[in-house]
């Protein structure tokens, strides 16, 4: 005879043989927001650029065309942020993906953005600015630009480089002949970073086949309420519901 105390975890199994585990995976998402921005910019066209820190809520950003006679058709106002990523995910995260989105208040309609990413440790400056728009890691620049959001993909070599660094940096600039964009630059439709990831564990692979299934939940099952360190996942001694609960965080995961 079944006692009660051993039914729970039994009804668990039969749950999850028959239906699945719907959103048992082991996928994160971070979102991280800059320790640094600022504007490129100065009061007149066609004059060297100059960084500048600013944490305006939002960045107007324009283009430049000011002679009459096409003499001064430049890009003017640039844009800079940068991220500390030092332990923005845990060690053990394997990322799926990574990118910068940003929002304008009010949908914006540009004939070019250009973007420009460094995976360095500098803080923003005049120099490093130049530097990261002469010597990107990675760049995107797209014609005919119209959105209210707008969702830019980071190579998977930069973010690691980024990521063992410990900052990445994104430099960029909207708008020609006049026209511009508003961007958010703060609070939290502000610009950002958004890393998807999986955990990597092999916690409650009891049989060692490289996943966490269910053979491994009837073994934990099998020694529910008894002492226990080799089954034990919340490391109380004992088998109980919390070690039943943490396989089923880690049911369907792989260890590879
Ligand atoms: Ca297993
Ligand atoms: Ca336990």
């Amino acid at each position: 005879m079944i006692s009660s105390i051993r039914a729970i975890p039994l009804i668990l199994v039969l749950l999850i043989v028959l239906f699945g585990c719907p959103g048992m995976s082991r996928a994160e998402t971070t979102v991280v927001y800059p320790v640094q921005s600022g504007l490129i910019a100065d009061g007149s066209c066609c004059s060297p650029y100059a960084y500048a820190n600013s944490s305006s809520p939002t960045f107007a950003m324009t283009g430049c065309f000011n002679d009459f006679h096409y003499g001064c058709f430049q890009w003017r106002e640039r844009a800079a942020w940068r991220w500390n990523l030092d332990q923005a995910v845990p060690e053990n995260a394997v990322v799926t993906s990574a990118h910068v989105h940003w929002n304008h208040p009010s949908a914006c309609q540009a004939l070019n953005v250009y973007v420009w990413i460094d995976a360095g440790s500098q803080i923003l400056s005049s120099v490093y600015c130049n530097q990261i728009r002469n010597n990107p890691d990675q760049q995107f620049s797209q014609q005919s630009y119209n959105g209210s959001s707008v969702t830019w993909s980071i190579d998977e070599s930069v973010l690691d480089d980024a990521l063992n660094g410990g900052y990445l940096s994104v430099m960029n600039q909207i708008g020609y002949d006049g026209q511009g964009c508003v961007l958010q630059n703060t609070g939290n439709e502000g610009i950002r970073i958004v890393i998807e990831y999986e955990l990597e564990s092999c916690e409650g692979d009891f049989n060692g086949n490289g996943a966490i299934d269910v053979d491994d939940l009837l073994v934990l099952v099998s020694n529910y309420g008894l002492l226990s360190e080799q089954y034990d996942l919340d490391g109380n001694g004992f088998i109980n519901v919390n070690d039943v609960l943490l396989m089923l965080d880690y049911f369907g995961s792989s260890c590879e």
